[in-house]
Order: structure tokens, then sequence, then C-alpha cells
């Protein structure tokens, strides 16, 4: 069957119309389709002896201050490469149609922020907020477009201007916790929507994982948005097996737009 909005449950399009506070919870899945490699897309070259996990953490950036920058320098050289795709673009949309939107990532990109989504939370830190790993006082880039490091060049971390101690990423690494304010906004915008999409995660790490549970809770429709299953399946109200790219442009028409001619099919299907 051509796929159209039509794909997109009725039930979900009038949950939509009718919902006040709506969460959008975005994973790497994302920012896929515009080219950035999720976090467990197998890392290329030099890293490829490295587990991502191992590799975001403090302990490997002791280690290996050079590659764990060069890991990120590569990454960040991406990102700004890279262009928001129909997905961020129809999650800014969104924000136009329902009284409150609150965006939370557990991305490190901005591209959210490109595509026009306003006070984005930030669970897991940003690419773009280098900081010193030792007196935390943040840092501008050297260069603001790091020249295309080639996949796997070690890069030494420039050093703080303040105390000479080597800068960081300014992302959330494991073992580290939450920014404290991120999180308490987080949670409160959970438990008090009526609505949650889950956008591209693989819905494994915590204790980001843990807010569509929060919003359940609170009696919230949970929608899920993913080619492929995760733990998430078994909460979901609604699970949309696609593409974001794909599928969140046909959610917005199915709800917002009666006659709209919808966007280019794709492959979505509303299990
Ligand atoms: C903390 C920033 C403690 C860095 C990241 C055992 C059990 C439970 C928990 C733990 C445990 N052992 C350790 C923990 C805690 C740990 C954790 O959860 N580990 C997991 C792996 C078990 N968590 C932590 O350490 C957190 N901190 O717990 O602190 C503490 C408490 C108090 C005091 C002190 C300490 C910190 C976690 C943050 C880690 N940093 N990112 C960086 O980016 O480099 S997490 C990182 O991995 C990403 O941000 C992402 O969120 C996550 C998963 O990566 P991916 O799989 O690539 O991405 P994603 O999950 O988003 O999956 C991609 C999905 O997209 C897939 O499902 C795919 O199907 C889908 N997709 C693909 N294409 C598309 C698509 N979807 C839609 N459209 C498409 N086109
Ligand atoms: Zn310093």
């Amino acid at each position: 069957m051509k796929n159209t909005h039509h794909d997109i449950a009725p039930a979900l399009a009038r949950a939509l119309r009718a919902a006040r506070r709506v969460v959008v919870f975005t994973g790497a899945g994302v920012s896929a389709e515009s080219g950035i490699a999720t976090f467990r897309d197998a890392l290329t070259g030099l890293w490829s002896r490295f587990d991502a996990q191992a590799l975001a953490t403090p302990e490997a950036f002791r280690e290996h201050p050079d590659i764990v920058w060069g890991w990120y320098e590569w990454r960040r050289a991406q990102v700004l490469r890279a262009a928001p795709n129909a997905a961020h673009h129809a999650i800014a949309a969104l924000a136009h149609h329902v009284p409150e939107l609150a965006v939370i990532t557990q991305n490190v990109d901005d591209l959210h922020e490109r595509a026009g989504s306003q006070d984005v939370t930030h669970l897991h830190g940003s690419l773009h907020a280098p900081r010193c790993s030792r007196c935390a006082a943040p840092q501008a880039f050297a260069s603001p477009t790091p020249d295309e490091p080639d996949a796997g060049r070690r890069i030494a971390p420039p050093l703080c201007a303040a105390c000479g101690a080597p800068v960081r990423p300014g992302v959330v690494w494991f073992g580290e916790s939450l920014p404290a304010q991120a999180w308490r906004d987080a949670t409160l915008a959970a438990q008090q929507c009526d609505l949650l999409f889950s956008i591209g995660t693989s819905s494994l790490v915590y204790p980001a994982a843990e807010l569509p549970r929060l919003a359940l809770a609170g009696g919230a429709k949970i929608v899920q948005v993913n080619p492929a299953a995760t733990p998430l399946d078994a909460l979901a109200h609604h699970n949309l097996r696609g593409a974001a790219a794909d599928v969140m442009p046909r959610v917005l028409a199915a709800a917002f737009s009666a006659g709209m001619a919808p966007p280019a099919s794709g492959q979505g299907e509303d299990s």
C-alpha cells in the first residue's frame, strides 16, 4: 500500500491534537539521516579496536587523550558538515502546533537547535562546549571548524588557557553524572506530559532511558519511532516502525493538516 500519512493511527493523530504538554525524547537515530554515525556504528580506523562505550569514559581520556580528543574532533567535523534532516524540522514545527513542547536529547550534536527547536535539554552534554578537565573553565576551539581529521587520527587535546590541564569534550561520559539541572528539567517534563515521543534511541542507556517510564507512570501516551525493536516496544502505545525523517513529517501531517498532501512516502508502518 502506498505509504501516506494515513498509516498513522487516527487515535495517535487525535491524541497529539488533544495533548497540552508533549515531550520529544531523542537519541542518535534522529541524526542518522543527517549522516551522523550513531553511537554504536562501527568505529573506523584507529578506533576500530575500541568499543564506543569504552572510549566515551574518563578513563579512556586519561589513558589516551589524543585518541579520545581525535575521535570527538572527527565527530564534531561530521556535525559541522551535516544539516538537520526532516525529522529535526518536523520536531521544530511541532512546537507551533502544541501548547507546550519539551525537546530532550541524548545527542551531543546541535541539529535540533539548527532546525529551530528552542530550549533543547541536552542530557549528555554537547560537542560544542569543551571545558578544562581540571578547572572546568569553558574553552574556545582553536579552529572553529576542525580540518576534516581523517577518521582515526590522534589529536593532542589543547591545554586550558587558565591552568594548563588538557581540555576535554563537553559531553557526559559513562560513569559520569548527568548535568543536574538538565536531569531535573527532563524528569519534570516527562512526569507532567500527556504524550512522549521516543525517537531514534536504543533505550539502553540510563538514567535517560528512564524518561518514557516516568511519562507512562504519569499517564502519558508513549509513541516510539525506530526502524528496530527496543526494550521500549513493550511499553509504547504506538510503535512506528520506520526512519524518523520519514515518520515524523507524516505524524504532523496526519494530526495537523487535514487534506494537506502527504509528504514523500516512506517505509514506516504503524505496528
Ligand atoms: C551514570 C555522550 C552514574 C558521549 C553518552 C548497568 C545497568 C544499567 C546502567 C548501567 C550499568 N552499568 C553502568 C550503567 C550506567 C551507564 C549505562 O546506562 N550503561 C548502559 C550502557 C548499560 N550510564 C551512565 O554511566 C550514565 N551516568 O549512570 O552515572 C552516577 C550516578 C550518580 C553519581 C555518579 C555517577 C551516563 C550515560 C551517558 C553516556 N554518554 N553520550 C558521547 O556521545 O560520546 S550515551 C551514548 O550512548 C549516546 O548519547 C546514546 O544516548 C547512547 C546509545 O548510543 P546509540 O545506540 O548509537 O544511540 P542510541 O541509543 O540513540 O541508538 C540508536 C538508535 O537509533 C537505534 O535504536 C537505531 O535502531 C535507531 N535508528 C537508526 N537509524 C534511525 C533510527 N531511528 C530513527 N530513524 C532512523 N533513521
Ligand atoms: Zn583549567
